[in-house]
């Protein structure tokens, strides 16, 4: 959360859910605006397609034919909320994708944990937006794994909720350990290695590394010293 790279075109995330929704709609008209075949990329849960930004953005998205890709990643929960308690086209067993028909756009639901396929479909389209042709929405479906709001507990500070909500509000622990077995990147692994895509051996310089960096970016962030109380208003703008 809170996070931005614009140097990299990444332009940042927020706490208010769905709030980033216009603000890549407008970078996409910035983007048309320049000419120089930028698209955007928009990431955002089930949850905050339920945000009356959303479908404002997605009208104006689809009318200009702006540069965008909507990618929205449905983890089958919003907050401890599933997601047919909380939205109309899962409730009547439908994809959320259903929702790209009303702004005239593309839809697609695949499976989020297949990574082959989600380069496949969101290529397609990127070429799209790049051509002039408009938005599409891409629903990945794929299981969040983690106990909302559980992954960012510093060491020593208690998980807020230890457990995940389908076994903690629903009860449902044989869904959750289905879902803990499909989990996408163990999948993903023995796929390509099965393909020849990868050695087992480079699979494992892979994980080893990434698990070495991110090692390193806890302790140089539990290293730091702590920011002047000033500092809180830095960037503030309101
Ligand atoms: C405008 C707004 N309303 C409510 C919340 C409280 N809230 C935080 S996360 C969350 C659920 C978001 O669900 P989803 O968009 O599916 O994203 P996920 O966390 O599942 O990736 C809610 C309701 C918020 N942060 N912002």
């Amino acid at each position: 959360m809170h996070l931005a790279d614009p140097q990299h075109g990444f332009l940042g995330t927020s706490g208010i859910v769905g709030q980033a929704i216009p603000q890549a709609t407008g970078a996409a008209y910035a983007a048309q605006i320049r000419g120089e075949g930028d698209v955007v990329l928009c990431f955002f849960g089930d949850g905050a397609s339920k945000q009356g930004a959303f479908h404002e953005s997605l009208n104006i998205a689809s009318l200009w034919k702006l540069p965008i890709v909507f990618v929205m990643e449905n983890n089958s929960f919003s907050g401890s909320t599933r997601t047919e308690q909380e939205d109309a086209n899962a409730a009547a067993g439908e994809p959320l994708a259903t929702k790209a028909k009303a702004y005239s756009m593309p839809g697609v639901t695949i499976d989020g944990g297949d990574p082959l396929l989600v380069q496949e479909h969101v290529a397609t389209a990127v070429a799209r937006a790049r051509a002039g042709e408009g938005p599409t929405l891409v629903e990945t479906l794929v299981y969040r794994l983690s106990a909302h709001g559980n992954t960012i507990a510093p060491p020593g500070v208690a998980l807020t909720y230890p457990e995940h909500e389908a076994v903690r509000v629903f009860g449902a622990v044989e869904e959750y350990e289905a879902a803990l077995r499909g989990d996408p990147i163990p999948r993903a692994r023995a796929r390509f290695v099965a393909d020849g895509l990868l050695t087992a051996e480079y699979a494992t310089t892979i994980a080893t590394e990434a698990t070495a960096e991110m090692d390193r970016a806890e302790a140089d962030a539990l290293a730091a010293p702590e920011p002047a109380p000033r500092d809180a208003l830095r960037f503030v703008e309101a």
